[in-house]
């Protein structure tokens, strides 16, 4: 049995419990066989690709806090340190009822690569537990951040462990887990990014996941000849990243048509109305279906179907595994020529397999949305200067990263005989910085 096979097949029989995981290791590593055929025994006897499958470490602890009838809640708590062979450990944490280990360990692993191809030196990291904010007061938030934090503090630092944003996690979290950390550790530095501007933070962390997805796009549709503007596009999902994605894209000309959260979906043919969802969302945290209420003319549907709407352009910016295979065979009919992931894994493999194979280009996230990072890099680049850089300079920069991630891709897998597979290309590009450092490094 060959290196990738062996190691994929001892993967799958200790992690049989953990889907994601095992759904993003195989993607990464079935896109490495001609790099490791390429000098075998050496990362073989290197044990690399055994290196970047197993966390550094797993810290899972008890979280609990005070709810507003004075009752006392018990959450899980977990940060997987996975890998700073070539920086510090860094990554979002993400607060969701359905946050486990196997969720954790695949967007840690993910982060490895994102992280390496943005070409900062940020290693990979995630954590989160499985709380539910929905419906919680700030002050039950507030607890819970804290309680969070009193643990977490113990294991992360400006140069060792940086966590961010994700899902369910924004600046008022991070906010209140900042000023914790503070309190704890008595330090004021760049231990967590996605601050407050008064604070440390860096301006265009918040719009950056979704701004540098679509300057990816733009880039990923220039080089096949095509043009955004005046482009349909489907997005999914109504949080940070679709919000700025929303945002971009409308800046760039192009008119997008649906967003929807985890209850159902809004279909606008006269394009989002991107201040209506922005007071919905960001100042009232209310549901979509308050939307109707500015534009009596969209539909609110219930349930999945953003994909089903006819667009160009396709942008999942919600959850992994939210665009089956048979979204995809609708996508495919309904003449897509591209798909572009803002979330982490949001396409299941047949789907992006079947969008490959049918001529649309597929940028996966750990390109396509590595924006986010990148600029928490640069917020940690500021915090270490002791300054801060103007708006026009850090969106120039996450630009200038965004262009070089598509090119980096497109190298990668011309390089290896895979043209368009971007799939291909960002694995392999990610993972040869990532790889040099860990057989530069030794047994560690
Ligand atoms: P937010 O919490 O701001 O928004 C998440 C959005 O997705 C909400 O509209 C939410 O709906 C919806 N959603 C979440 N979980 C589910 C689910 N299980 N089923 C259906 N809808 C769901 O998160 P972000 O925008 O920050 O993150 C979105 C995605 O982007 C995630 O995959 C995240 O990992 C990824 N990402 C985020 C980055 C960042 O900088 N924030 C960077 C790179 C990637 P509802 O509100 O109803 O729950
Ligand atoms: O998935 C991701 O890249 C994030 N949630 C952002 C991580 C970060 O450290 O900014």
């Amino acid at each position: 049995m060959n290196y990738v096979d062996r190691v994929l097949a001892d993967i799958d029989k200790r992690y049989s419990n953990q889907p994601e995981f095992l759904q993003a290791v195989h993607e990464v590593l079935e896109s490495l066989r001609f790099v490791i055929d390429e000098d075998e025994k050496r990362y073989e006897s290197n044990a690399v690709l055994e290196t970047i499958t197993e966390p550094d470490r797993q810290i899972i602890f008890r979280v609990p806090w005070i709810d507003r009838n004075g009752n006392t809640q018990i959450n899980r708590g977990y940060r997987i340190q996975f890998s700073n062979a070539i920086g510090p450990y860094k990554g979002g944490l993400r607060l969701h009822p359905s946050v486990n280990l196997s969720i954790i360990k695949f967007l840690g692993f993910e982060q490895i690569f994102k992280n390496s191809l943005t070409g900062l030196p940020i290693g990979g990291g995630k954590g989160g537990s499985d709380f539910d904010p929905k419906g919680k007061t700030d002050k039950e938030i507030m607890s819970f951040c804290q309680s969070f934090m009193t643990e977490l503090c113990k294991h992360i630092g400006a140069d060792t462990d940086v966590p961010a944003g994700d899902i369910g996690t924004g600046g008022r979290e991070i906010g209140y887990m900042f000023g914790h950390y503070k309190r704890i550790r008595g330090l004021y530095g760049g231990v967590l990014t996605g601050k407050g501007l008064s604070f440390g933070g860096s301006l265009v962390r918040t719009e950056a996941t979704g701004y540098g997805l679509i300057y990816l796009t733009r880039e990923m549709l220039e080089a096949n000849g095509y043009d955004i503007a005046g482009k349909t596009v489907c997005i999914s999902g109504s949080g940070n990243v679709a919000i700025y994605a929303v945002e971009k894209a409308q800046q760039l000309g192009a008119k997008v048509v649906t967003v929807s959260d985890s209850t159902g979906w809004v279909y606008d043919p006269q394009g989002i109305d991107l201040a209506a969802l922005k007071e919905i969302k960001e100042e009232r945290r209310a549901r979509l279906t308050e939307y109707k209420k500015y534009h009596p003319e969209s539909e609110y549907h219930e349930g999945k179907g953003v994909w089903t709407v006819k667009c160009d352009i396709a942008l999942p910016c919600a959850t992994q595994n939210e665009l089956t295979l048979e979204d995809a065979k609708i996508l495919v009919k309904n003449g897509c020529i591209a798909v572009a992931e803002g979330a982490n894994m949001p396409s299941t493999a047949d789907a992006y397999k079947f969008l490959q194979t049918n001529g649309v280009l597929f940028a996966p996230g750990k390109a396509a949305n590595a924006g986010g990072v990148a600029t928490s890099a640069l917020e940690m680049a500021q915090n270490s200067e002791r300054l801060a850089w103007p708006f026009e300079k850090v969106d120039e920069k996450l630009r200038e990263i965004m262009v070089n991630i598509f090119h980096k891709i497109d190298e990668a897998s011309k390089l290896y005989g895979l043209e368009k597979d971007y799939v291909a290309g960002a694995n392999i590009a990610g993972f040869l910085k990532v790889a040099d450092a860990v057989m530069a490094q030794g047994a560690v």
